[in-house]
């Protein structure tokens, strides 16, 4: 085929190259296509749509408020809508086998189950959709070289080199894009793989074909060292993901031992996902590994920009990569907008300046909750944190919202979140000691009145040196001078 001079700029129009054809890059693309750009998206795999079996990471994903809106912005949020499933409260399994839901938030505030695959062809149909875009599937990235702004591709036959104006580089996690950026300027990298890999196990439905479990809930298991997380699918099954150290997998040699580490740390989920079938499941699945990846800037050569995975790659512990490479789509989308002429440099630099900040937090935040989720959260102590959170709220609810509530259900950027809920804690703290010392002086006061220590001078000055250290104290934990 002559893709080589098809793709090449077409007089008087700007033709910009998309590279990854997973979530990010098939948003990114109808985003520029209503933009007026001319976009060739080029992809690795061959189409999605016309493959019977897609090998690949999770099945379903939590979809919420930030990837909500991205998709909004391309017209896509209630046709995706339409085959998700709400999911309105976590249910918290115990060992023992009870459980007990708490809601996200009010009725409005739910996440979404999506299915992985079906999103990303919705996504890639609809940037077909648009006649500015092309697809080309079954191309490669190779290298890419940015004094000319040109990209080597492969295909099975061939490889060849298209000049471009423009270059987003949407290829996931292990990014080729991003490796020739580090190659050609100073690019700043970070990664590291979790001790933690994933088994997706499929929890069929029941024999009379409803769902095993009941449906509008985010399944977890909380177990430190393990965890299990179930995301319900249309089909009435549900996509459990255990998480573990790659450790423990490799100590799970055969049917005896799953089945004797499930009775001992999982016991309810056994007789609904069926011993044969979890035995099939997790002995034909492979293991998943979770990398983080930080790097800096996102814009770099004068016409590259990473976006999603390629740029972020976040722990999946506050289920927000996609949402988060989404949002990357539409701020950068917004400052197209905002630039004269949609100067896609001006908005790229404007980009790389601002939003790396919210890129960092939100890998922080995701790592940290995996360090917590890891350290000391069975199922008890992750719904004293819920519930303190949730009463908290209910309190001060302007005051004092909820991480999580912040991250999944609402467009604060990732970094000012930090700060908010950083101020929070200090509140609470200072809240806590405040009520802890009242009741500590008040016990102190009856106790001297009745022996009629009171009277004596020496414990007048008392309250006095308290009343200093406390406010030395709350100096300290304000961070005011
Ligand atoms: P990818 O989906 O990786 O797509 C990259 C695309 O680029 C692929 O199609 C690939 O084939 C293509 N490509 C790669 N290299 C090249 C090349 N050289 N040339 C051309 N094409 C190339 N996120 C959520 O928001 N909610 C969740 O609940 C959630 N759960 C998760 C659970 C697990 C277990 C994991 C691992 C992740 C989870 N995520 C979740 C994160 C989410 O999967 C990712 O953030 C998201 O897929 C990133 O999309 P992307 O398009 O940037 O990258
Ligand atoms: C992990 C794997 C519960 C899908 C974080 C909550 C996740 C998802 C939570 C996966 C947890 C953890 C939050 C959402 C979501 C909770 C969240 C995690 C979807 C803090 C398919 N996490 N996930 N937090 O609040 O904000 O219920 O694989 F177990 S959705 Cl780890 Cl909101």
């Amino acid at each position: 085929m002559a893709q080589s001079t098809m793709t090449r700029e077409k007089e008087g129009q700007r033709s910009v190259a998309v590279v990854g054809g997973g979530l990010v890059g098939s948003l990114q693309a109808s985003l520029l296509a209503k933009r007026g750009f001319n976009v060739n998206l080029y992809e690795s795999r061959a189409d999605i749509r016309s493959m019977t079996h897609v090998s690949g990471r999770s099945i379903n994903l939590a979809l919420s408020t930030r990837g909500r809106e991205a998709l909004k912005a391309v017209g896509l949020e209630a046709t995706v809508l339409q085959d998700a499933i709400p999911m309105y409260s976590r249910m918290i399994h115990s060992v023992s086998g009870s459980t007990s839901t708490q809601p996200y938030g009010t009725k409005e505030q739910c996440i979404y189950s999506v299915d992985r695959r079906r999103l990303n062809e919705q996504l890639l149909t609809l940037a077909e959709s648009h006649d500015n875009v092309s697809l080309h599937f079954s191309h490669k990235l190779t290298r890419a070289d940015f004094t000319k702004c040109s990209l080597e591709f492969s295909t099975p036959n061939e490889s060849f080199t298209v000049a471009t104006e423009f270059v987003f580089g949407c290829d996931g996690a292990y990014s080729t894009l991003r490796r020739q950026m580090m190659r050609y300027g100073r690019l700043n990298y970070e990664q590291e793989y979790i001790e933690h890999g994933y088994k997706e196990l499929c929890l069929p439905p029941l024999p009379d074909g409803d769902y095993a479990l009941p449906p509008n809930h985010l399944h977890i298991w909380p177990r430190n060292e393990f965890m299990m997380i179930a995301l319900p699918n249309t089909d009435h099954s549900f996509t459990v993901t255990l998480f573990m150290p790659f450790l423990t997998f490799e100590n799970i040699r055969n049917e005896f031992e799953l089945l004797t580490f499930f009775e001992e740390h999982f016991p309810d989920s056994l007789d609904i996902l069926g011993r044969d079938n979890l035995t099939k499941e997790f002995f034909s699945n492979p293991t998943g590994q979770v990398i983080s990846v930080k790097c800096y800037p996102h814009f770099l050569g004068g016409c590259a920009v990473l976006l999603g995975d390629a740029a972020h790659a976040v722990v999946p512990f506050y289920g927000q990569g996609m949402n988060a490479g989404f949002e990357d789509c539409l701020i950068f989308y917004e400052l197209l907008l905002a630039a004269p002429q949609d100067d896609i440099v001006q908005a790229a630099q404007c980009y790389s300046d601002t939003h790396w900040r919210d890129c960092h937090a939100i890998a922080d935040l995701s790592k940290y909750n995996y360090l917590e989720m890891r350290s000391h959260v069975n199922s008890r102590w992750f719904l004293l944190l819920k519930t303190m959170d949730s009463i908290l709220h209910w309190l001060l609810p302007r005051v004092f919202i909820p991480l999580y509530s912040m991250v999944a259900f609402s467009r604060i950027p990732y970094h000012q979140v930090v700060l908010r809920s950083q101020r929070q804690r200090r509140l609470i703290t200072i809240a806590m000691v405040t009520s802890g010392v009242s009741v500590l002086v008040c016990v102190v006061c009856v106790a001297m009145e009745r022996s009629g220590a009171y009277n004596s001078l020496r414990y007048r000055i008392l309250p006095c040196v308290a009343g200093c250290v406390l406010k030395d104290f709350y100096q300290q934990v304000t961070g005011s001078s």
